[in-house]
């Protein structure tokens, strides 16, 4: 029993001998497996050796280069891709000029054989009608002027017309006149676009008051249309009213405009109320609006009594920059006196500015005459020379406030070019009484030579009894001249670049320069650098510090622009640039450009560091440092250097100090490269 009771504790103790041997191994295993660690990383640590080889400021960018292919807006690409204008090293892409598409047509009619009508609902003016044929879809601008003189049968009320394009009815105006048988002329004004092919357009004509006889002496109908351009337009009969007499807006004639190049605008607004529409003796006045400065001039007119149908008709014309625009219709009336719009057209059609000839002159200057002929309105002169032969639409406003010298009966007007009246483009108005509003206009069409032009607008008095005096206090005068044929070259190119705003944030960015290297095959024309402002949704030079384009010399050139404290408007958040190489405009000569290099790039205050690694691992740089005896910064990085390799670390963001700094990285391991400046 005791044995075997001693033999138990024999064994015990054993076991307990190998479990503390057990123990003793395990520890012993530990300790030399974490001094094989510890020696591991000490080994690492040591082999670690990257060191900051040069620290440099940078004030730009390298460049950033075309992302794709350009797309060619006008013009084509001849040969060459866009990579060979990512360096200037002698290889190219070629863009020549197109024939640009701009062309415009037009039809125009005018008669003084009367037609006359007691029907309340539009019926025809049969010597209004045009008949024309569209190559292309176009954009079309109509006016229909008709109008009776005085002492030819119009009833009190007067009359309304109507343009009718293929079977409909589409614009409506009215007026009445002084009394019965007194001058009374409409203006009706309509644009729209239209698909080619074969298209009726015809002016007709009502009487405000059923049964009764109103009627047309002499009339002008005329359509101008064009393939591509920049048209806005609104026609509305919501009605409004205003007692207000200064000028309130027309909130139904409000466009807006954004053009991708300068255009000559020319720009009509037509208003007009319905016989029954709430409307003072003294009538109403209007004007435009464009963006936010009424122009100088108004118009005016008066109706035959309260409540009876009055329109009046303002037209302008004005070179509207690159960029978006708002062009408004506004009206007024006397103080305390309601004035309605029953109907307004208003249209703006925009013109490549080099590809039109226009003359536009305004004048608040009165004017009067006691002549039963037409006398010169000294204040209606444009002097217009033409290159070419051209189509050219003139319109001519002649008006008086109320207040000014008026005989009841009114006045006539009507266009002279170089001298001869065109008597057909006469048209007369009469106002609510003496010295009452009148405003009246006169609509003309000709084909004129090359060379220089006169034109001018005349005016007469009606007559009638006791005060003959008729007055024209305000007007507007204009001539569109389109060219008959010309060869109109161009080339407008634009690519994508991306500025990286990961190496350069945009907070540290102080402008943005463009470089185009080209060589033109003529000098005849100036090169433009545009780029696209994301504020105004158009391509833009406004800001840069050159603008007016580059004159090639033929050979290589080289074109720099920067965009100044603008630069902002021109890159998204995300560093996206368009830029935009482009000719002066339409020209004769068809130009073949070659182009080496095209790219942008951002100017800074920056830093470039050079990190080499001469170990045998990879370096993992965590923290960088840039220090001087004022200034201690410390900055994250993740950076890898592989081993053997050098790498060149840009920052947008930070700017060296004055010298002497040191700059200081550490190294996950917990190494530490230092260099310093001297
Ligand atoms: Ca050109
Ligand atoms: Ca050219
Ligand atoms: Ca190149």
């Amino acid at each position: 029993m005791k044995r075997l009771k001693r033999d138990k504790r024999g064994v015990s103790n054993a076991i307990v001998v190998m479990l503390n041997l057990i123990l003793i191994v395990v520890i012993v295993a530990n300790v030399v497996l974490w001094s094989y660690q510890m020696n591991q990383f000490d080994w690492q640590r040591i082999q670690e050796n990257t060191v900051i080889s040069d620290v440099a400021r940078i004030t730009n960018s390298s460049w950033f280069v075309a992302q794709n292919e350009h797309m060619v807006n006008m013009g084509s690409r001849i040969s060459g891709t866009y990579t060979d204008t990512q360096a200037i090293d002698g290889s190219f892409e070629t863009f020549r000029e197109g024939l640009i598409t701009f062309e415009h047509g037009c039809a125009f009619k005018s008669s003084d054989t009367r037609v006359s009508t007691t029907s309340g609902i539009p019926v025809n003016d049969s010597e209004a009608v045009l008949n024309i044929s569209l190559d292309t879809g176009s954009y079309i601008f109509i006016i229909y002027n008709a109008g009776n003189k005085e002492g030819s049968a119009e009833d009190q009320a007067g009359k309304g017309c109507a343009i009718n394009v293929d079977g409909e009815d589409k614009a409506f105006s009215w007026q009445s006149p002084y009394a019965v048988d007194s001058a009374d002329s409409v203006t009706v004004v309509w644009a729209t676009f239209l698909s080619a092919g074969s298209h009726t357009i015809q002016g007709k004509f009502f009487a405000n008051r059923a049964g009764y006889t109103v009627g047309i002496d002499t009339r002008q109908i005329m359509a101008y249309w064009f393939s591509t351009i920049v048209a806005e337009y609104v026609r509305s009969t919501v009605s409004i009213t205003t007692t207000s007499s200064t000028p309130v807006d027309d909130t139904e004639a409000v466009l807006n405009i954004t053009l991708d190049e300068d255009s000559v605008a020319f720009i009509i607004y037509n208003v007009g109320n319905k016989r029954g529409s709430l409307e003072p003796l003294e009538g109403k006045g209007i004007t435009l609006n464009v963006d936010g400065s009424d122009i100088a001039s108004k118009e005016w007119q008066s109706p035959y009594g309260n409540q009876d149908a009055n329109s009046v008709t303002v037209v302008y014309a004005t070179v509207l920059t690159i960029g978006s625009h708002t062009v408004k219709g506004r009206f007024f009336s006397l103080p305390g006196q309601t004035t309605t719009i029953d109907e307004r057209q208003l249209i703006v059609f925009c013109f490549p500015a080099n590809t039109i000839t226009y003359g536009f002159t305004e004048s608040t200057t009165s004017v009067s005459t006691d002549s039963g002929t037409p006398v010169d309105d000294t204040e209606a002169i444009l002097n217009t020379t033409l290159t070419t032969s051209s189509d050219s639409l003139i319109i001519y406003v002649g008006g008086n406030s109320y207040g000014a010298t008026e005989n009841r009966e009114g006045k006539g007007i009507l266009v002279n070019v170089d001298g001869a009246d065109e008597s057909n483009s006469s048209s007369w108005q009469a106002p609510h009484s003496w010295d009452f509003a009148d405003s009246v206009i006169s609509l003309w069409n000709k084909q004129l030579a090359a060379g220089s032009h006169t034109i001018q607008g005349r005016f007469s008095s009606n007559l009638g009894s006791l005060k003959p005096t008729v007055t024209i206090s305000h007007r507007q005068l204009l001539i569109l001249a389109f060219p008959k044929s010309s060869a109109n070259y161009r080339l407008d190119l634009n690519g994508v670049f991306a500025v990286d705003v990961s190496i350069y944030p945009l907070d540290y960015i102080q402008t943005i320069e463009i470089k185009l290297g080209y060589r033109a095959d003529d000098a005849g024309e100036k090169w433009y650098l545009k780029a696209y402002n994301w504020s105004s949704s158009a391509f833009s030079e406004n800001g840069f510090n050159s603008t007016g384009g580059h004159t090639p010399t033929t050979g290589w050139d080289y074109y720099t622009v920067n965009l100044t404290d603008q630069w902002g408007s021109y890159v998204t958040n995300n560093g996206t640039t368009y830029v935009k190489v482009a000719d002066e405009g339409a020209d004769s000569t068809q130009t073949t450009i070659d182009i080496d290099f095209l790219a942008v790039r951002v100017v800074i205050d920056g830093t470039k560091f050079t990190f080499q690694n001469k170990g045998s691992l990879t370096s993992h740089l965590v923290s960088l440092w840039v220090n001087n005896s004022t200034h201690h910064q410390r900055y994250d990085v993740n950076i890898f250097v592989n081993s053997g390799h050098i790498m060149y670390y840009i920052r947008g963001d930070i700017s060296l100090p004055n010298k002497p700094y040191v700059v200081k990285v550490v190294t996950e391991r917990g190494n530490t490269a230092v260099f310093s400046s001297h």
